[in-house]
């Protein structure tokens, strides 16, 4: 397959981590020049540093740090770099280097040499350094990034030199795309360097739940662990621990099969059951005649089913009570920030939510683990947003993004879905043939898990459809169309479901309905962008989901969006996107009540 399973860089009792995270030096490379910084070789090694630089904190992105407009829009290579000392303890390891995300297009240098090229802005990439590596001395590390998009990046974007005129000066350059989320750029997810034995280690570990009983007497997981090793005289002893520690079932062997015969703990979406999340420890032991090496993964037991009329986990029909997100804040922009995950994820349980799609791109794995640890289900969505064209050079890096996305997410109980995009233009033919290709290739390499596609255009126009298990639509109905017409909205949205359902004989999903609500503004009767009009809109819709559910035609219902979030700088938006029931500070709006009273009511109809 195209990559190893990336394993997210524990330490156990055979492994070290050392975070390279921190205030790193920071310059923007002029875009009338985009060849200055490899022609000066600001990689080279001893360079004190790159030049001219500035402080930048790792992990963030850099485009609302600092108070230049210039850096804020930037598009074009910007060269981050640091020192860091590695000791001289490790000379009996293999060292490997790893960024959780940088975006968008990454080259690594490590004391001079390139190590690493990476592109693609929401996936992790890592290398083996040991043998640039220097042990017991100072080692420079440079990055240069580019966060520019074209038209065959995931996501499209589009850049052009502006021809100068009475209004731009020589050297203007328009840096343009469709979605609608600021294209923050950065290191935006950890550095790190782990350490390994260096005759063998775990590689790739993949765990999957293959049987739960109807009664949930027993349960039944397949295991692959990929050693890499230069000999084959290796074995593999695994564990499966519970919470407390004990052991529920222990073998030898890399690949096979566990069956818990007693009552096995199940990993339950939030409120489904009182043991929600519930994680047994994967623990691999890679052992040969020299020395071992353990890797221990979380995973959940559960079951994931679908068919054209359902979808359920461990047998019981699932609701999807949820959100669309973005990873975005204040200052950091798209940057890891663990306090604001935690507030979080506290925020998302405290309105009775179970689930959430990680619109539009790959979420950073420590809010995987989150959703793991605290019940909340997961539609996983690649970074194909708003896409069109579909060229086969784009069709490639699509497949990849999917090849790398599954690769990594692959061990997560939470994630029960793949969403291969959202909002394609995809009311061309060609988008047809291009979709199919795109989910029967994640079905091939993930059969576990149904695929869906979010869906824009009228239904008696959509392409997309044809490929999906699961139909997933964004409905606007008195905010794009019918504006601040509150009366027409149930009808339209419950016409508009039952539509999709019969054009494509599928579960739906409603992934977005929404509108920009600004925290403070009210108004009787209500008018668009106060509270009580984003609460009315909510209500109407919640008309038509009830109706649609009672007949088994809706799975699921995920306001757009939990935070208001930053997009371009554009008149149709009031500093950024303002559909949040929270604000962007995370302060609840009226919405957040009326949302939290609809999910424990729906949590407790359960
Ligand atoms: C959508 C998009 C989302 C936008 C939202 C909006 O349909 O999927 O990215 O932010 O509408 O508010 O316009």
């Amino acid at each position: 397959s195209c990559c190893h399973g990336l394993l997210y860089p524990k330490d156990s009792p055979t492994r070290e981590i050392k975070s390279l995270d921190g205030v790193w030096n920071f310059r923007a490379q002029p875009s009338l020049d985009p060849e200055q910084g490899f022609r000066e070789k600001w990689f080279d090694h001893p360079l004190q540093s790159t030049g001219d630089v500035i402080d930048m904190p790792v992990p963030s992105s850099f485009n609302d740090i600092t108070t230049d407009p210039s850096l804020r829009d930037f598009a074009g290579w910007v060269w981050y770099d640091r020192e860091f000392y590695a000791p001289s303890a490790w000379s009996d390891s293999r060292v490997f280097l790893r960024f959780g995300s940088a975006h968008y297009t990454a080259l690594v240098w490590l004391n001079g040499q390139e190590v690493l090229q990476h592109s693609g802005g929401h996936l992790p990439f890592e290398t083996d350094v040991s043998g640039t590596l220097q042990l017991g001395a100072a080692n420079r590390l440079t990055v240069a990034l580019n966060n520019t998009l074209g038209p065959t990046t995931i996501p499209q974007g589009a850049w052009n030199w502006i021809k100068e005129d009475d209004i731009y000066p020589a050297g203007s350059f328009d840096m343009s795309y469709t979605f609608d989320f600021f294209n923050y750029a950065g290191i935006h997810r950890p550095v790190t360097l782990y350490t390994v034995p260096k005759s063998l280690h775990v590689a790739d570990v993949k765990v999957t739940t293959i049987g739960v009983a109807q009664d949930y007497s027993s349960a039944t997981i397949q295991y692959e662990v990929n050693v890499a090793t230069d000999t084959d005289d290796f074995q593999c002893h695994v564990q499966l621990l519970e919470q407390d520690g004990t052991v529920a079932a222990e073998q030898d062997g890399c690949t096979g099969t566990i069956t818990l015969a007693e009552n096995p703990h199940l990993w339950w979406p939030y409120l489904m059951n009182e043991e929600y999340g519930y994680l047994y420890t994967f623990r691999v032991d890679a052992t040969n005649s020299q020395e071992s090496d353990q890797y221990n993964e979380n995973i959940g037991i559960r079951s994931v089913f679908w068919d054209d009329n359902s979808f359920k986990i461990n047998h019981q029909p699932f609701y999807f009570r949820g959100f669309g997100r973005h990873e975005d804040s204040n200052f950091r922009g798209k940057g890891l920030d663990l306090p604001l995950v935690t507030k979080d994820y506290n925020l998302i349980r405290w309105t009775g939510a179970n689930s959430y799609r990680t619109s539009h791109y790959p979420y950073a794995e420590e809010l995987m683990d989150f959703a793991d640890r605290n019940g909340i289900v997961i539609i996983d969505e690649c970074p194909g947003v708003n896409l069109e064209g579909f060229k086969p050079e784009l069709l490639a890096n699509h497949l990849t993004v999917m090849d790398e996305l599954v690769a990594r997410d692959k061990n997560h109980p939470s994630v029960v879905m793949w969403s291969i995009g959202n909002e394609p233009r995809s009311e061309v033919p060609e988008a047809k043939d291009y979709f199919i290709k795109v989910a029967n290739h994640t079905r091939s390499i993930d059969p576990s898990r149904p695929v869906t596609l979010v869906m824009f255009r009228p239904f008696d126009q959509d392409q997309g459809g044809y490929s999906v298990d699961i139909v997933s639509i964004n409905r606007y109905y008195g905010w794009y169309s019918q504006t601040g017409q509150i009366d027409l909205i149930a009808n339209a949205v419950e016409q508009d479901i039952r539509n999709w359902r019969t054009k494509f004989n599928k579960p739906v999903l409603v992934t977005e309905y929404g509108a920009d609500t600004i925290h403070g503004f009210h108004e009787v009767p209500s008018t668009i962008f106060t509270e009580e009009y984003q609460t009315d809109l909510m209500r109407e819709n919640f008309k038509a989901f009830d109706n649609t559910k009672e007949d088994g035609i809706l799975i699921g219902e995920m306001i757009w969006n939990f935070a208001d979030f930053m997009t371009v700088q554009e008149y149709k938006r009031v500093w950024g996107n303002r559909k949040g029931i929270f604000t962007r500070d995370r302060h609840p709006k009226a919405s957040a009540h009326i949302l939290r009273d609809r999910y424990w009511k729906l949590a407790q109809d359960e």
